[in-house]
């Protein structure tokens, strides 16, 4: 009854800000993403009988209260559901990267748990029914992040949610010189969760029926660029989209700002080396850190250019990441 799962992050091309359906964690449109080889969740889940109650430690702190030990027990208590059990489960969580800095630790962080705690729970899901779950997690993203290299996750159209999930679009080794680099300038926890924010984009935003009208062009651009390797328009739709996105927050009332100063200062580096001809672009999730997407011929030189902005505290160079796995070596 125990198991490890080690889960990849993801970064959104196309993003998931805002939801059909909050309880079912339906998203209002479908959304692509790619997973990070370096940036990852290993988690630990065991059922026992020896436990009292559900016990939750992340990056070595006890977690006992607050809406993330919520929404992990509400996960255990469907696992729980569907195997038909109701022991109560230790779960051992660490991330190799700092948690809620906009680094998506949510997504590999819920995903891990749903994988691990159906497995050590007696399930045997498949990879539609984990995505079903890891999304049921309250993670919306966390639907993306089991199945590596390029996915949508699918909006469906149905009430129950049984055709919202996410599928591979491209394999993790299709595309070996697409690179992501993460520039990390605060390891700060964000003052707005994904989940507050999206829930008061979507009530009060002027500018939200806007976005979802452009939605399915960014959609049809990217599934392009990723069939025909087409670098400069998914390097452009994704950053117009994640501008797009940043524009609904900033106008939500109160107003969701996650970009500081430093974030605008790597922005308009990006821009200015791509008008010389270094071809990157930046994307930015719920947090101040910037990604830039590159090709590996590039990697270098944007790089060494990231690293020379004093702001920037370090930089982490990823590939496309690989499907969840499992394995032998347990937290405790
Ligand atoms: C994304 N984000 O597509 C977008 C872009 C943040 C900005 O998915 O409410 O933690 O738990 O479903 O999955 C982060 O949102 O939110 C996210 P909930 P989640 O990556």
């Amino acid at each position: 009854m125990k198991t490890t799962a080690i889960v990849n992050s993801n970064i959104a091309l196309v993003k998931y800000w805002g939801k059909r359906d909050e309880k079912l964690i339906l998203p209002n449109n479908s959304n692509i993403s790619v997973a990070y080889d370096k940036l990852n969740t290993i988690t630990t889940v065991e059922f026992n009988l020896d436990y009292s109650k559900d016990i939750f430690i992340l990056d070595s702190n006890e977690i006992t209260d607050g809406p993330v030990f919520k929404k992990t027990t509400e996960h255990l208590n469907i696992i729980r559901q569907k195997a038909g059990i109701e022991t109560r489960a230790k779960v051992v969580s660490k991330n190799n990267f700092p948690t809620a800095a906009g680094l998506a630790s949510s997504a590999s962080g819920f995903s891990a748990l749903a994988f691990a705690g159906s497995k050590a729970a007696g399930l045997n899901l498949d990879q539609r029914e984990l995505s079903i779950l890891a999304r049921l997690s309250g993670s919306g993203s966390a639907s993306r992040s089991l199945i590596g290299g390029f996915a949508e996750w699918m909006k469906g159209e149905k009430a129950d949610g049984s055709d919202s999930y996410a599928i591979q679009i491209a394999k993790p080794d299709y595309w070996p010189e697409f690179r992501i680099i993460v520039a990390i300038i605060s390891e700060a926890r964000k003052k707005t969760s994904s989940t507050d924010g999206m829930n008061l984009t979507v009530k009060t935003c002027p500018l939200y029926q806007g976005w979802l009208n452009t939605i399915e062009q960014d959609l049809e651009n990217v599934r392009k660029g990723i069939a025909e390797k087409n670098f400069t328009l998914i390097g452009s739709t994704a950053e117009f989209n994640c501008l797009k996105m940043h524009a609904t927050m900033i106008t939500t009332q109160p107003s969701l700002i996650y970009w500081m100063p430093e974030t605008l200062e790597i922005i308009h580096s990006v821009l200015d080396w791509r008008k010389q001809g270094l071809e990157g672009y930046f994307t930015i999730d719920a947090g101040p850190q910037v990604k830039i997407i590159c090709l590996e011929k590039d990697v270098e030189e944007i790089n060494n250019k990231l690293c020379s902005i004093p702001s920037v505290k370090k930089t982490i160079i990823c590939k496309v990441g690989k499907e969840a796995i499992l394995t032998d070596n347990h937290l405790f």
